[in-house]
């Protein structure tokens, strides 16, 4: 079926977060992104969100910059253009160069709508067969502060809780934190926070219970990844250092990590991320879908990701509600006993309400 593309809109969002999100890098008080509409010349619309931040403190890529090159770069590229399938896009994209979040956002919008004309769900056209995920929250902050948001997310059913942590956090407390509650699995994101410290700092957390330890060292420290993957039992997942599937091809060539992160902003979108997901398969790397902080478009899509079965570890899924007093999205996203169902209405299944 082709798909003629007839125009593109672009919104920009920003709002509050209910709570901050400190890490290393950045504490984020507010979010800006920009929702992406792209439209068909029979009326079927897909949506994407663009998720990079408004400064480059995770990757190169802004709020600003990405406006640009997805208004005056890519539209152009997609505007008049009859695909024929949904991985057209990737192709027509791949002359630019980098911009991997504003590519994404586009993309992803015209997976979206391909899975509209075919009249089926994201989830099902992507090929998942689970019809709900577990939910996973991110806790940040000082010792107290994840104490209470460890307890009220236990609390609240979350199956896994990913800490944020550095060479200054204390490898007991997270221990303890741990032991607390068996039933829930524990990740710990260092946002590369160990370069500079070394595997001296890092070790001492290999006793502290964790299912893994997020991107230890900065992206380009393959070296340093490979060196903890081989002295430590904790599994190695790298998060900032995949930006494509070369980059998984160099973790496995290189066994400097058992696991990765999929965030279709970081990959430039689904073909890619497909592809990240074909070859984990067949090389046995573990994989779950990262969050970035982002509204319920993005998070439908990452949803729909989650939905594939061989992507076995649980990601970055909580309520609409633990960031936002609302979302853009309606209905909006919901944990229920810890799990969130998925739509099964054609595309992502979740209607704009800006
Ligand atoms: O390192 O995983 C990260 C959010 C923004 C940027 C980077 C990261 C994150 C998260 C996910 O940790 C938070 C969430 O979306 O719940
Ligand atoms: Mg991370």
């Amino acid at each position: 079926m082709a798909v003629k593309i007839a125009d593109i809109h672009f919104a920009g969002v920003k709002k509050p977060l209910k709570r901050s999100f400190a890490t290393v890098l950045e504490t984020v008080e507010y979010r800006e992104a920009t929702v992406v509409v792209v439209r068909d010349t029979e009326g079927y619309e897909g949506y994407g969100e663009c998720v990079a931040f408004d400064t480059p403190w995770y990757t190169e890529e802004t709020v600003t910059g990405s406006r640009f090159v997805m208004e005056r770069v890519l539209a152009p590229l997609l505007v008049g253009k009859e695909l024929q399938e949904a991985g057209a896009a990737d192709r027509l994209f791949a002359k630019v160069k980098g911009n991997h979040m504003a590519k994404a956002a586009l993309e992803m919008a015209v997976w979206d709508l391909f899975a509209k004309r075919a009249g089926v769900a994201l989830s099902r056209f992507v090929g998942g067969t689970r019809d709900k995920v577990p939910a996973g929250v991110v806790v940040t902050g000082g010792e107290e502060e994840m104490r209470r948001q460890t307890e009220a997310a236990a609390a609240a059913g979350y199956r896994r809780i990913k800490l944020k942590f550095s060479p200054g956090s204390d490898a007991k407390f997270l221990a303890q934190l741990v032991k607390q509650y068996p039933h829930i699995s524990f990740y710990a994101d260092a946002n590369g926070s160990f370069s500079d410290f070394g595997m001296q700092a890092l070790l001492p957390f290999d006793n502290a219970g964790l299912a893994l330890i997020e991107q230890p060292f900065a992206e380009q420290d393959w070296a340093a990844h490979r060196a903890a993957k081989k002295a430590m039992k904790t599994p190695i997942c790298l998060d900032e250092s995949i930006t494509g599937l070369a980059d998984v091809k160099r973790m496995e060539n290189e066994e400097a990590g058992d696991i990765v992160v999929l965030k279709m902003g970081r990959l430039g979108g689904w073909a890619e991320t497909l592809r990240v997901v074909e070859f984990c398969k067949q090389h046995g790397i573990g994989m779950w879908v990262g969050g970035m902080i982002e509204f319920g478009v993005s998070k439908a899509h990452n949803l729909a990701l989650a939905s594939i079965n061989e992507i076995t570890l649980i990601g970055d899924f909580s309520d609409s509600g633990h960031y936002w007093e609302q979302d853009i999205v309606s209905p909006e996203i919901r944990v229920e006993r810890g799990e969130i169902k998925l739509k099964k209405n054609p595309g992502i299944g979740y209607r704009l309400n800006l």
